[in-house]
């Protein structure tokens, strides 16, 4: 072997662990039936419990390889028995990941959760937040995922200083309960339910939140709850710099909140979001290591094992091409001030077919190279249609 030959397979041996140890987590909520405001339509052998959610989600990792927490929901996931819910997700070869409150949900939250004007409400909301720490706690997880649904429809309708004062007086009291080593992801999301204001609209708003409260608080990067047109990658530098970025919940859009299979719409913004992660990490930025790379998205009309799936391969496909980018090429494009060479370091990363390069990754993983035709000939998705008896579920309309 000559040199040339040696520092390319030593090279390529490095970019393929890279892609090993790159881990994604699943949502429970994408394996079950949900959908549109309109209509939910049930899929044949969708999940229906937390035992259920976990089993699909380890035939994820089992074609991937790279799955191996599910996020889970409280109390859609609620159970009794955490330590035998550990138990049987380790049995799967799964661990559970973040643990998520829901704020959003109950009668008394119609005005806001952690930052309704009535302090019982308040209460009642943060309560169950604590009660999230010690289920996360009990299943050995440590993360905290927090999103809020609430702000206000009108202007006037309540004091938007209040509301603000209300929230960090509530966050505080969230995180004076964290136990060490446990992380608070704050996520943002511009709008929806709310329709005028949003009590965190945005990554700054939940980065001064952030950093009121402590290094445990981070942000959380949703990349489908931005206004159109907003520069996420540059968002990601943003808190990779303030060592803030909590991790990510990935799924696609064109219109709003859409929750579409990850990368299906932006290909090239996913690719520039791990280019900026990964130039950062070359850089040795502290906070890279400690991303939680996680998928948010809920399938309406989808096949959700299959989609959850190919989220993952879209997703390492991005990642992929992004440790491709020749970084010395890019710097020094971009210190000659050339303008649009480092646009072709880009491209060349991004154009590149890394197909053969995921499909080597896999094979030495034990894996078959091609994991949504390894699903389907797996005979899962039928096996739990026939089993799993349908429930039935509503839409947010009444008789819709
Ligand atoms: C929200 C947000 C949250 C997720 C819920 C189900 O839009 O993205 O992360 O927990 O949906
Ligand atoms: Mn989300
Ligand atoms: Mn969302």
């Amino acid at each position: 072997m000559n040199d040339q030959l040696r520092n390319q397979t030593i090279a390529m041996d490095a970019v393929v662990g890279k892609i090993q140890q790159f881990t994604i987590e699943t949502p429970s909520w994408g394996y079950g039936d949900s959908g549109t405001r309109f209509k939910v339509f049930h899929w044949p052998g969708a999940a229906r419990t937390l035992r259920e959610k976990l089993a699909d989600a380890a035939q994820v990792n089992a074609v991937t390889g790279v799955c191996p927490s599910v996020a889970i929901h409280i109390p859609w996931d609620l159970e009794d028995d955490w330590r035998s819910v550990k138990d049987y997700a380790h049995g799967l070869g799964l661990r559970i990941g973040s643990v998520n409150p829901n704020l959003f949900q109950e009668e008394s939250y119609r005005l806001g959760s952690l930052c309704h004007t009535d302090k019982h409400v308040r209460q009642r909301a943060i309560d169950h937040v604590l009660e999230c720490i010690q289920i996360a706690q009990a299943v050995d997880s440590d993360i905290l995922s927090l999103w809020l649904a609430e702000g206000t429809n009108y202007p006037g309708q309540d004091s938007l200083r209040g509301r603000r004062h209300r929230l960090l007086e509530s966050l505080q009291a969230i995180y004076a309960a964290l136990p060490a080593g446990m992380r608070l992801l704050i996520e943002y999301k511009f709008f929806e339910p709310a329709f005028y204001s949003t009590d965190l609209p945005d990554w700054g708003t939940s980065l001064l939140m952030a950093q009121k409260l402590g290094p445990q608080a981070q942000v959380l990067v949703d990349t489908g709850h931005h206004p159109q047109g907003t520069n996420i990658p540059q968002i990601v530098t943003q808190l990779l710099d303030e060592d803030r970025l909590g991790g990510f919940h990935f799924n696609d859009r064109k219109y709003a909140d859409d929750d579409l299979i990850v990368g299906s719409l932006n290909p090239f913004e996913l690719f520039c979001i791990f280019n900026e992660i990964i130039d950062a990490g070359a850089e040795e930025n502290p906070n890279v290591g400690r991303i939680a790379y996680m998928i948010d998205q809920s399938h309406n009309i989808e096949p959700k094992i299959e989609a959850m799936v190919q989220s993952v391969l879209n997703i390492q496909t991005a990642y992929a091409k992004a440790l491709l980018v020749d970084r010395v090429a890019l710097r020094s494009s971009q210190e000659a001030s050339d303008v649009l060479e480092g646009y072709r370091v880009l491209q060349a990363a991004y154009e590149t077919d890394v197909r053969p390069l995921l499909a080597e990754v896999r094979a030495r993983q034990g894996l078959d190279p091609d994991p949504i035709t390894a699903l389907r000939n797996s005979g899962y998705a039928d096996r739990v249609a026939r089993e799993r008896v349908a429930v039935a579920t509503a839409s947010g309309y009444p008789g819709a």
